[in-house]
């Protein structure tokens, strides 16, 4: 007869995750470096991540019965190549996990399938779902769940899918036992700390958000540093070169889930075919698709610099 565990990750695998695994809901040594990452600074404006400090440092606060973490990954590796492969003059960069949905909604559901699944199994069990959506750290969880490792450019590195996943957490009551963690694997390479263009992995496992193009792009409101904006290149929406560089997305399986399949047009845009959606087809072009969140003003920002040396407006 099956354990428990493996009953419930059988279910989840078969709610269609491609990771499942278990942690204990407690603080962790890497919780400990949000302290430091919010004293200096290096949040920005996000000040979310701030307003939810005592809550993100123990799971205990944000669900006090809780004994355990269920951590769940989703590849979204389409078949597409890496934005290192693709720098043409006149087209512009979104990142690979804005191409199709939002990743919330489509997590949420599976989550919430997920949980009606662990009730059946185990009656009378309390869980709480979270994907970004609540001051939970998932990569803390799906480290020490076991599912990878925090690499240096700190994002969670599978050993067989990379890092192209995004990762959702069950809090639950149930008393489970926690898989093993793994070691990190990252050894002497430092390709993603070379690579980025804005320096903005400081240091190894340290990332300076307000220079960091996914910040600058998605969250920053206003305009951006002349400097860091000189640096950005061809990115439109998010950056994805620290992961495009990294040894372990070499060779990442691919998903063929429709859902995160690239919209058309959102794969390596024509800058000015781009600008002209936003301007004349937002916001219903972008239904349910992860662009909204920089809203109409940012998109248009961002495709207000030089691309390669020349513009979105004077093309
Ligand atoms: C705020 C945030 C951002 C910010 C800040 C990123 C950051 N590194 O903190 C910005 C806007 C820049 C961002 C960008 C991106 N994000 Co984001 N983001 C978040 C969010 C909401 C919180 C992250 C957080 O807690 N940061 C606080 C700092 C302190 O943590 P940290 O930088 O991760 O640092 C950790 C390590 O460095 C480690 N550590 C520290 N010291 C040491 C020392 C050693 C020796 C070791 C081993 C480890 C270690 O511990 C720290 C705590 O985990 C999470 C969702 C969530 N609720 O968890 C998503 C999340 C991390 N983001 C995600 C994604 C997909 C992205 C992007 C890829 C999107 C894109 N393409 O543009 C980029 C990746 C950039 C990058 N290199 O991280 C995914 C990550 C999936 C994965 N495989 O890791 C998450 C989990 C969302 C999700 N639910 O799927 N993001
Ligand atoms: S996402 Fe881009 S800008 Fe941010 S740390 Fe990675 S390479 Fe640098
Ligand atoms: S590029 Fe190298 S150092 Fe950076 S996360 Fe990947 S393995 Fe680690």
């Amino acid at each position: 007869m099956p354990s428990l565990e493996e009953r419930i990750k059988e279910r989840g695998k078969a709610v269609g995750f491609d990771q499942v695994a278990v942690a204990r809901a407690e603080r962790y040594p890497e919780h400990e470096a949000l302290k430091n990452w919010l004293n200096a600074g290096l949040h920005g404006t996000m000040e979310y991540m701030a307003r939810g400090e005592a809550k993100r440092l123990d799971p205990k606060k944000v669900m006090p019965e809780a004994k355990s973490v269920i951590t769940c990954a989703l590849n979204y590796n389409t078949d597409y190549p890496y934005s290192t492969e693709c720098r043409q003059e006149g087209r512009g960069w979104i990142a690979r996990y804005a191409w199709g949905e939002d990743y919330h909604g489509v997590m949420e559901a599976m989550l919430e399938k997920f949980s009606a699944e662990i009730s059946r199994q185990a009656p009378d069990t309390r869980c709480k779902i979270y994907v970004d959506t609540g001051p939970v750290m998932e990569r803390v969880f799906a480290k020490h769940s076991g599912i990878g490792w925090i690499g240096k450019n700190t994002c969670l590195i599978d050993p067989k899918l990379g890092s192209w996943l995004f990762l959702g957490v069950i809090l639950t009551d149930l008393e489970l036992k926690p898989d093993p963690v793994i070691p990190d694997h990252c050894g002497k390479c430092a390709a993603c700390i070379e690579a980025c263009p804005t320096q903005a992995i400081t240091e190894p496992y340290r990332l300076d958000a307000r220079r960091c193009i996914s910040y600058l792009t998605i969250e920053h409101r206003g305009e951006i540093d002349a400097e860091l904006k000189s640096k950005m290149g061809s990115h439109l929406f998010g950056c994805d070169i620290c992961q495009d560089v990294c040894p372990w997305n070499k060779k990442s399986p691919r998903t063929d889930r429709p859902v995160f399949q690239p919209r058309e047009g959102f794969f390596n845009p024509d800058l000015r075919e781009f600008k002209r959606r936003v301007e004349q087809g937002y916001p219903q072009g972008f239904k349910n698709s992860p662009l909204k969140r920089a809203k109409k003003e940012g998109l248009l920002r961002n495709l207000r610099r030089n691309f390669f040396g020349g513009s979105a407006d004077n093309r």
